[in-house]
C-alpha cells in the first residue's frame, strides 16, 4: 500500500493497477423490455453487475434525498461529527468498518427499518428531521419495491418457483437491509499527484443484492471476470444493481458477487446512494435446491448458514478479503 504525504489524506491509499478504461459493455436492461428476464440472468453470470432503466422511480424522489443528504454534508465537520462515529451506524469519515480500511469519503449509514430511520433523522436533521426522514422513507420504500421486482424477474428467467422465492427474503419484517448514503468530497490535491486515491476500496457486497444510485459524478468501478478494472460512467436517472455474496450463494454460484470500487475525483463531488438488501438475522443461506442436485455443476458449493453467522465473519474481515471461502465446501 503506497500512502500520501498530505496530511489530510494520511493513511488513504493510492490505487495504482489502473489505466482508464472505457467500457460501453455493462448491461443495460431495459425493464419494459419482454426480453429483460433473459437479459437480466445473462448480466449476473457474466459480470454481477448491471443498469437499470425504465424502472419508474421518479427522479425527483432521488433528488430531494440527495438535496437532504447534500444539506447535511455541507454542515460544518464538529457539526456532523455530532451524529458519529459510525459503529457502524450514524456519521462517518474517512474511516471504513472497524480494521483499518480508509477511504477519502464521509457516510451516513443506517438499517432500512422505521425505527432506525427517524433515529438517524434526529441525529441528522435536529432542525428539520421530518424532511430527511420522509425523503428516506419514500426513497427507500421505491427501491426496496425496484429490487423485489428485479429479485421475481432473476427467479422467473432462472426458472425457479415460486416466483417470490427470492423476493420473499427481502419482504420480511425483520429483514437486516441497510441504507448507504456516500460523499466523496473533491480532492484537489489529486490533480498535481496525477494519481487515483481510494474513495471506497475494493470489496463485494456481503448482502443479497445492491441498489446504487448516484448524482452525475464518476468514480465507480467494476471488476470484469479476468480482474481488469473498468468504469462505470454515471447516470443520475438509472439505478445500478450488484450482486451480492448470499445471492451467490443461493445461486449456487451460478451468480458472481461483484468487486467494484470507488476513485476519488479531483474537481467534483460524488455522491451516491445505497440500499442493500438482507436477509433477517435468523435466516438460513443456503444454495435453492432447484439449482442443486445430481450431475456436474450441480453440487451444492457452500454449505448453509445463518445471516447473523455471516455477518459476524464479514464485520471481523477487512474490505477487499473474499468473505464466501468460510463457507465454501
Ligand atoms: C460493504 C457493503 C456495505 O457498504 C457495508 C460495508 C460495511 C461497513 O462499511 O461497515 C463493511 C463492508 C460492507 C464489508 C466488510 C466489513 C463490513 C466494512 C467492512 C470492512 C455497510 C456492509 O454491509 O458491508
Amino acid at each position: 500500500m503506497v500512502v500520501l504525504s498530505k496530511p489530510a489524506l494520511d493513511h488513504i491509499p493510492f490505487i495504482t493497477d489502473h489505466k482508464p478504461t472505457h467500457f460501453p459493455g455493462i448491461p443495460t436492461i431495459d425493464l419494459f423490455n419482454p426480453d429483460s428476464k433473459t437479459l437480466l440472468v445473462k448480466a449476473c453470470e457474466e459480470f454481477g453487475f448491471f443498469k437499470v432503466i425504465n424502472h419508474g422511480i421518479p427522479v425527483e424522489l432521488m433528488d430531494s434525498l440527495e438535496a437532504e443528504a447534500v444539506k447535511f454534508f455541507s454542515l460544518p465537520q464538529p457539526e456532523k461529527e455530532q451524529a458519529g462515529p459510525a459503529n457502524p451506524f450514524g456519521y462517518g469519515n474517512k474511516r471504513i468498518g472497524n480494521n483499518g480500511d480508509m477511504g477519502w469519503i464521509e457516510y451516513i449509514l443506517m438499517q432500512s427499518n422505521a425505527k432506525s430511520i427517524s433515529e438517524t433523522s434526529w441525529v441528522i436533521s435536529r432542525d428539520n428531521p421530518e424532511c430527511f426522514c420522509s425523503a428516506v422513507t419514500d426513497y427507500l420504500s421505491a427501491v426496496k419495491k425496484l429490487a423485489c421486482e428485479v429479485l421475481e424477474m432473476l427467479a422467473e428467467g432462472l426458472k425457479i418457483q415460486p416466483r417470490d422465492v427470492l423476493s420473499k427474503i427481502l419482504m420480511d419484517e425483520e429483514s437486516d437491509s441497510i441504507f448507504r448514503i456516500n460523499h466523496y468530497p473533491p480532492c484537489p490535491d489529486l490533480q498535481a499527484l496525477h494519481c487515483n486515491l481510494t474513495g471506497f476500496g475494493e470489496h463485494t457486497d456481503p448482502q443479497i443484492i445492491s441498489v446504487l444510485r448516484s448524482n452525475n459524478t464518476s468514480g465507480l468501478q467494476i471488476s470484469l471476470r479476468d480482474g481488469s478494472w473498468v468504469s462505470a460512467p454515471s447516470d443520475k436517472s438509472s439505478f445500478f444493481i450488484s450482486v451480492g455474496d448470499c445471492l451467490q450463494v443461493l445461486t449456487n454460484g451460478r451468480f458472481k458477487s461483484v468487486k467494484h470500487r470507488v476513485i476519488a475525483n479531483s474537481m467534483k463531488s460524488r455522491v451516491s446512494m445505497i440500499y442493500f438488501g438482507a436477509p433477517s438475522l435468523r435466516e438460513k443461506i443456503a444454495p435453492l435446491s432447484l439449482l442443486t442436485g445430481e450431475g456436474p455443476g450441480k453440487e451444492s458449493q457452500y454449505r448453509e448458514f445463518k445471516w447473523s453467522e455471516y455477518k459476524i465473519s464479514a464485520y471481523k474481515s477487512r474490505l477487499a478479503d473474499n468473505r464466501l471461502r468460510f463457507f465454501e465446501k
